[in-house]
């Protein structure tokens, strides 16, 4: 028994050692920026400056090494007219690079009734300049993914032409596909409603897929967690688009709701190792790694905005490790002789396996601290932010 015990310990090391090795997560910088609900806000001593969103993202990625990049949005990052060389120099003073580049075209006034599915001609060729400009400055900065999200939709039956929007849809993306440098991305995301409450420009991965498949090869598409109806399977969803080869990228976040922006598992994390399962099943058959961009979008607003990425991090690698603990050849042999208990509990045996030992042993070969949300609470730096963006000390509630 106990030569069992530490032979099977020995293989689950490896295992999860060698599935951390291939698992980078980029950051938002909106996720360290201070946000709220329809209702207010609470303040904190968040990021201000595209400056400090590079600070924090950094130490996030001091802490876990597997965070080297970081998603910068274009209105809010990068406003038109900055100069690339400056986020470049900023990427080189704290360690993280510019990751995928989101265009904004849902903010400004004119957006009023959508951007690329604008009734007025003149709505649609301002929203496309600005993507067309984000894509510029993405390749300026050595970014891959451009990652758009339309919040065009409309609130009210009979208000838009679905059909029309949609080609002009089709239209604004085809030439933002042919604008990519020869390595870019186009990931398009889909949502099935909010801000929009009738219907969604883009709704749903079938509607994704359609668009990324018009638009060309280099389009692919997102899947963000919090973007289904409540009991939509996502893992099948993620199934199918592997098997359609077109899945480009992930936003991780979790939600008891809606769009509820909380953090990865902290509602349901058997969903996301069942996501990251069909991800390795994929792998496991094709013999290869499959280029999804691992990105979190989330932006909740009470919890310290640095710990919580951490602690995002964390989850994420815990759950990838248990889902590469999933015994394939068993399970497909299990799968054709129709053992259904068995196949059932190939799945469980791998996500009720206590994974952390093997984690923080991953950390230490790495050189990491083998708790990087401890690591980062007593390296000082909340401390030190507290006290350069409030001009005050910190007390308890810095850390909530
Ligand atoms: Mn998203």
């Amino acid at each position: 028994m106990a030569l069992h015990s530490s032979k099977s310990s020995t293989r689950i090391d490896e295992t999860v050692a060698a599935a951390l090795d291939g698992l980078q997560i980029e950051l938002p910088s909106w996720g360290f920026a201070d946000t709220g609900t329809r209702f207010g806000k609470f303040y904190q001593p968040a990021a201000r400056t595209i400056e400090e969103k590079f600070s924090d993202a950094g130490q996030v990625h001091k802490f876990t090494g597997v965070c080297p990049t970081i998603a910068l949005h274009i209105l809010w990052d990068v406003p038109e007219g900055t100069e690339p060389s400056e986020v470049k120099k900023l990427a080189k003073r704290y360690g993280v690079q510019p990751g995928s580049i989101s265009p904004n075209v849902f903010q400004d006034q004119i957006y009023k009734h959508g951007s690329l599915c604008n009734e007025q001609e003149s709505v649609r060729q301002h929203a496309l300049q600005h993507i067309l400009y984000s894509v510029r400055i993405a390749r300026e900065l050595g970014s891959r993914d451009i990652t758009p999200w339309f919040a065009d939709g409309s609130n009210f039956p009979g208000t838009a032409n679905i059909r029309a929007r949609k080609q002009w849809l089709a239209e604004g993306l085809k030439r933002t596909h042919d604008a990519l440098g020869p390595d870019q991305r186009l990931l398009l995301e889909y949502k099935p409603f909010e801000p929009a409450f009738y219907h969604t420009d883009i709704a749903d991965w079938g509607m994704a897929l359609v668009l990324a498949r018009a638009a060309g090869p280099k389009a692919r598409v997102l899947v963000d967690t919090g973007h289904h109806y409540q009991t939509q399977n996502i893992e099948q969803i993620v199934a199918w688009l592997l098997d359609e080869d077109i899945l480009g990228g992930f936003h991780f976040n979790d939600r008891r709701y809606a769009d509820d922006d909380l953090t990865l598992g902290s509602i349901d994390p058997y969903q996301v190792f069942r996501i990251f399962a069909e991800i390795r099943f994929y792998e496991w058959e094709a013999g290869r790694r499959t280029d999804i961009a691992y990105m979190v979008d989330q932006s909740h607003n009470l919890k310290n905005k640095i710990e919580e990425m951490i602690q995002t991090v964390m989850t994420a690698q815990e759950l990838y490790a248990k889902a590469a603990l999933v015994d394939f050849p068993t399970l497909v042999v299990a799968q054709q002789e129709q053992r259904l208990i068995d196949a059932e509990d190939i799945y469980k045996d791998a996500f009720s396996t206590d994974v952390r030992p093997a984690v923080r042993e991953w950390r230490t070969a790495k050189g990491l601290a083998q708790d990087p949300l401890a690591a980062f609470r007593e390296s000082g730096y909340m401390e030190r932010i507290v006290r350069e963006r409030t001009g005050r000390a910190a007390t308890a509630s810095s850390y909530a």
